[in-house]
């Protein structure tokens, strides 16, 4: 079955809660042998964002050079897809040096963010980035780096932004791009909206999908032209809140999508085993059975664009797309900035 059969026959039996639960249950069995000792040790508490979503010992990102080796993040490699995402929790006050850290040690020239600093009063994120309301320069002593503000163009859906991280031993210089999802919320306070509104759970937007998969789709392109899977550079930086759901949610539609635009037998490429084989480096990617159906929904709509592409050789998203949906617009080149980058499907 092709995934969009797949998907039409999910929707038809109602039957996306019971595969989201049936895939979790049989999944749990093959993460018995799974360890995250290191990351459960009392000397990593504080720098751990929640203590049920820890990264797995064996593909955890340790950092080299610092106070600690430790830092919730995992390495994703998806190698039917060439792909390495680096998955990592919001930064915490306590641990935003060592999330700049890694990005110096990993080599990786862009981060995605999937979540606001705070969400429904709750904070999901730490402000661990200059921008307009701090001092534009971050400076982290411990270890030997400086963030600079360069720019930011806000968008409704998204804002882009531009850093320098600076080595202040070697004096190095590296720009940074930032892409910042803002409407995309996790699932984090269903059960309370729930009790006080009496709303079946069933409610999309408290599920934690977002909105339109056209506007998602359109950050996913703004992302890869970026340079983000550039080999020249270490693996990009995906976080939300835990670094599970909605970046699990965004590993998955773009490893997918790289595969079906490799294959000439899209009818092969298992999404459920795609999964599987992610969550076996990083537990409890995808949290919601909302967020699996608009994996599904994202992949399918992605799916067309992609042909009409290699139908059309046109560039994959014109300026007027972008403007309706996102209210900006922006040259290639911009984007890019200051990276001499490929063609953006890699
Ligand atoms: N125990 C937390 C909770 O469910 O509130 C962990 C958690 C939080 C898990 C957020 C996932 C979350 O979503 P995301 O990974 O999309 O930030
Ligand atoms: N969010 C649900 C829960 O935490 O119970 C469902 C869930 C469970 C989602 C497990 C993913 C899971 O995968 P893993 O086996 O990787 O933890």
């Amino acid at each position: 079955h092709s995934i969009r059969e797949e998907f039409e026959k999910i929707e038809q039996e109602r039957g996306w809660s019971t595969l989201f639960y049936r895939l979790a249950t049989e999944h749990g069995i093959r993460t018995l042998e799974k360890k995250n000792d290191i990351a459960l040790m009392n000397s990593n508490r504080a720098l751990n964002r929640f203590r049920d979503v820890l990264p797995y010992d064996d593909t955890r990102v340790r950092l080299k050079n610092g106070p600690t080796d430790y830092i919730n993040a995992s390495l994703i490699n998806v190698p039917l897809a060439k792909r390495h995402y680096i998955l990592t929790q919001g930064p915490l006050p306590t641990t935003s040096e060592h999330f700049w850290q890694m990005i110096w040690e990993q080599n990786s020239c862009v981060i995605v963010m999937l979540t606001k600093l705070i969400e429904r009063g709750y904070n999901k994120c730490w402000l661990y980035y200059p921008d307009y309301s701090n001092d534009s320069e971050l400076i982290y002593d411990q270890v030997d780096l400086k963030v600079t503000f360069i720019s930011e163009k806000p968008g409704l859906f998204y804002t882009q932004r531009k850093f320098d991280l600076t080595n202040m031993r070697t004096g190095e210089v590296r720009p940074i791009i930032h892409w910042h999802y803002t409407d995309w919320p996790d699932h984090g306070n269903a059960s309370m909206f729930n009790e006080e509104n009496g709303c079946s759970r069933s409610l999309n937007v408290l599920l934690g999908a977002p909105e339109s998969a056209q506007t998602f789709l359109e950050f996913l392109m703004k992302v890869r032209r970026s340079g983000a899977f550039d080999p020249r550079y270490g693996a990009p930086i995906l976080h939300c809140s835990a670094g599970i759901g909605r970046s699990g949610t965004f590993v998955l539609v773009d490893s997918i999508l790289v595969m079906l635009a490799h294959t000439a037998n899209p009818k092969e490429i298992s999404l459920t085993e795609v999964l599987a084989h992610i969550r076996l480096q990083r537990h409890g990617l995808i949290q919601t059975y909302e967020q699996l159906r608009f994996s599904y929904l994202a992949i399918i709509e992605g799916y067309k664009i992609l042909d009409a592409l290699e139908a059309s050789h046109a560039p994959f998203l014109d300026e007027s797309y972008e403007l309706s949906s996102n209210s900006e617009s922006s040259s290639e080149e911009d984007d890019n900035y200051e990276h001499k980058r490929q063609p953006f499907f890699r």
